[in-house]
């Protein structure tokens, strides 16, 4: 079982932030913005390769219900779900990170190449 299939049995602690029947939003343990929380679906799904779009909807209206609750949806916040490993997904179980309390900077690269992805 995954460590967020845990977190949701119960078998694991996190500082929850809102709960409903289908998804939960609890604080990340390595916050990387003031505001760090991850919120997922309970039923596991690997990623967002994988997500059921009905999933998505229901999600919509949750992160932002989780943004208002935390103080950071009038001030600004990113939505980000890390995909496999260019992604940089550690954990798989499809969660996304809703980062905010700060202005948050913004990564590049200088010599990116993208001719042979047109
Ligand atoms: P990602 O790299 O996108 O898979 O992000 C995984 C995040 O999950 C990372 O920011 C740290 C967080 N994390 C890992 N294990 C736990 C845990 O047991 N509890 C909580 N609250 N967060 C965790």
């Amino acid at each position: 079982m995954c460590i967020f299939c845990k977190i949701v049995n119960g078998a694991l602690p996190s500082n929850l932030v809102k709960e409903n029947d289908e998804f939960m939003a609890f604080h990340d343990l390595n916050p990387k913005a003031p505001a760090h929380i991850l919120v997922i679906p309970k039923q596991h799904v690997d990623s967002f390769n994988e997500v059921n779009p009905q999933t998505m909807v229901g999600m919509t209206s949750f992160i932002q219900d989780v943004a208002e609750i935390v103080g950071i949806k009038e001030s600004g916040y990113r939505v980000i779900t890390n995909v496999g490993d260019n992604g940089g997904q550690e954990v798989k179980h499809l969660h996304w990170h809703v980062l905010g309390g700060a202005k948050l900077p913004w990564g590049h690269f200088d010599d990116a190449e993208s001719s042979k992805f047109l």
